[in-house]
């Protein structure tokens, strides 16, 4: 488990999921590329599942790394998507119910910003074209068309919490809107939008205090995952609504929860979440919170591992 001791940049991260694809074709497709980002590199996907009812079982999304710095999302995907195929021989119930499609690493130029340039950078890498400061980035959890601009973003380019121009306007948000799309995921049962940090499991909605159509379901899904991590690992997440937190706008999750799948398929019930891992906001001060000592990625994949198969289950039991 040598590779889970430490963190990866971008390019061994594409190999470490190709290699994983090619030891077990019978489980994990690879999908070298759903977009590419504002400096022409490439978005992987995979999908994870078995042959079994392979065109009639619920589908789950699971993103990660939108933010740069928030290094353990891409880790932690890795790390349950390991322990999925190594538990499937013995446990094969999970993948045989389920298909997970994963994008693990979103935001490819800024992860490789913080490798190579300022560790801290939350944004994507394009230039905001006629900013009089020359600003950098736009905020990938604030561009998706979801109530874009309607709160809790900033139309500053300079601002870490940028909106953008407009209204899916960046490549890493268009790709994953494509790849969705084009791939037809009628079956979506669930959303998972993994960030750090803070431990927290946040249901929607992030832009309005009105509350989701499936309030009480969502709610008992997220106490379920916070209570499955607790059981886990003995770390206390807290459970709540996104705009409890505070309020934003354009965030991928409203995406999946609202714009998307309601508004497609009306009667369809979406569990969507936005996690934030590690640490806890008490046991750090502000940006040291993004920098997460490699030792804790094996005990944080271990507790979403756990809270993961108890969320799949937890949804198809509750479509
Ligand atoms: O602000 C974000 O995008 C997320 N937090 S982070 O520190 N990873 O940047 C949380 C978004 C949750 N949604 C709302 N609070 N509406
Ligand atoms: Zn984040």
């Amino acid at each position: 488990d040598n590779w889970f001791s430490e963190y990866h940049k971008y390019t061994d991260i594409v190999a470490w999921f190709k290699d994983l694809a090619a030891k077990h074709p019978d489980l994990v497709t690879f999908i070298p590329s759903i977009g590419k980002t504002y400096l022409k590199k490439d978005i992987i996907a995979i999908k994870l599942t078995s042959s079994v009812n392979k065109l009639t079982k619920p589908q789950f999304w699971f993103h990660s790394g939108d933010h740069a710095r928030e290094w353990i999302g891409p880790a932690t995907v890795q790390y349950f998507v390991h322990s999925l195929i190594a538990d499937h021989a013995s446990n094969p119930s999970l993948l045989d119910s389920a298909e997970l499609i994963i994008v693990p690493l979103m935001n490819v130029d800024g992860y490789e910003h913080t490798w190579t340039g300022n560790r801290l950078w939350r944004k994507n890498r394009r230039p905001i074209k006629g900013d009089f400061f020359g600003s950098i980035g736009v905020d990938l959890n604030r561009n998706w068309p979801a109530h874009w601009g309607e709160g809790g973003s900033s139309n500053m380019p300079f601002s870490d919490t940028y909106m953008g121009p407009e209204a899916g306007s960046e490549p890493e948000v268009k790709a994953l809107i494509e790849f969705f799309k084009n791939d037809n995921h009628t079956r979506l049962i669930g959303a998972i939008d993994l960030h750090s940090f803070s431990q927290l499991v946040l249901r929607p909605y992030g832009w309005t205090q009105k509350p989701a159509p499936d309030e009480p379901l969502l709610k008992k899904g997220g106490d379920g995952i916070r209570d499955a991590i607790k059981k886990a690992s003995g770390k206390k997440y807290v459970s709540e609504r996104e705009i409890d937190l505070y309020a934003a706008s354009g965030t991928a999750s409203d995406w999946f929860y609202d714009e998307e799948v309601q508004e497609w398929l009306p009667d369809r019930r979406l569990y969507a979440y936005t996690i934030e891992l590690r640490p806890s906001a008490d046991e750090v001060n502000g940006g040291e919170g993004f920098i997460l000592p490699p030792e804790q990625i094996i005990p944080t994949g271990k507790e979403i591992y756990e809270a993961v198969k108890w969320y799949i289950e937890f949804a198809i039991d509750n479509v």
